[in-house]
């Protein structure tokens, strides 16, 4: 799939979804409240970088699909956990009721867990003739989801005295809850690309700007945008209480920050040419995107 479109890499990705879903043979309440959230609609942000990253450089001959639905898949769980009453409370998701609200609490949080760990069995499985590169993916990914990463991100943004006890500011914050994950998604598409330690430390740069241009625009449309273009509800930063970018720069001057964090992100790839179109394209949308 070299060279491919982003909307054909989206479609690719979505098949691919579908045949990972079908292989599952838990209990089919569990497997409906997983279908339920995984193929609610996302814009497979993660999985295409995925995808991209591995282009970029070269692309190695090895099937990055596996893994970029491996992504989707922690990354779906992460939305599931993040919408319960424990957590952020929310009722919308990708445009539909929460999967709280449709499965009950009990198997939303089974249905995270299992697709949590299911991402893991998927990578070992695919990559299974290459050891090493399974075992990298596997680091990359655990480390970026786990306790130092997108889950410690969670805890600081959920916890104000733990934010303050480890005197973690916004950027930190966000560097980890959002950051982690996105950096990790090119980190693992070039390892699959078969990258040199350069490339793997530029793509890792291009991610980590991404990532915190993400989240400065997530602020913004959580300020300004409605329940009809988001697919969730807005606002909900405010009713927690937490001090977002928009309250700190305003909204032009959030906007501001993230096009010139994409401007850098856009530096690292000036090397790359054409391979690099879909990650110079997905870094637009970063600041372009209404939902
Ligand atoms: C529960 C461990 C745990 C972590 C939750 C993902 C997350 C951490 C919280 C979601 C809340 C939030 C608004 C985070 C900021 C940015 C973000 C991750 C938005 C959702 O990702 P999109 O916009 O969503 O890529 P789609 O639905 O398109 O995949």
């Amino acid at each position: 799939m070299k060279h491919a479109s982003v909307s054909e890499v989206r479609d690719e990705i979505n098949s691919a979804l579908e045949q990972v879903i079908a292989g599952w043979q838990g209990p089919r309440v569990l497997v409906d409240a997983m279908r339920y959230s995984l193929m609610a609609g996302g814009k497979r942000f993660r999985p295409i970088l995925v995808v991209s990253a591995s282009q970029v450089v070269g692309g190695g001959g090895i099937d990055p699909v596996p893994a970029a639905c491996a992504v989707e898949m922690v990354h779906t769980y992460s939305l599931i956990h993040d919408d319960l009453p424990a957590m952020d409370d929310d009722d919308y998701r990708r445009g539909k009721p929460t999967c709280h609200l449709v499965f009950g609490e009990c198997l939303a949080v089974l249905s995270g867990d299992a697709l949590l760990t299911d991402a893991f069995t998927l990578i070992v499985r695919s990559y299974s003739s290459r050891p090493e590169l399974a075992s990298s993916l596997v680091r990359e990914l655990s480390t970026a989801a786990g306790s130092s990463g997108m889950v410690a991100g969670q805890v600081l943004d959920t916890d104000p005295g733990a934010r303050e006890a480890e005197g973690a500011d916004l950027e930190r914050v966000h560097h980890l809850k959002t950051g982690a994950l996105l950096r990790a998604c090119v980190r693992m598409g070039a390892l699959i690309g078969g990258a040199s330690e350069r490339d793997v430390a530029r793509m890792d740069r291009y991610g980590m700007l991404l990532g915190l241009a993400f989240q400065v625009v997530d602020d913004c449309l959580d300020a300004t945008g409605d329940l009809a273009t988001l697919g969730k509800d807005p606002g909900s930063d405010r009713e927690a209480g937490k001090v977002t970018y928009v309250d700190i720069m305003g909204v032009d001057g959030a906007r501001d920050y993230a096009r010139s964090l994409i401007d850098d992100a856009l530096d690292e790839l000036k090397d790359y040419g054409e391979r690099a179109v879909a990650l110079r394209w997905l870094a637009r949308r970063v600041v372009e995107r209404t939902c």
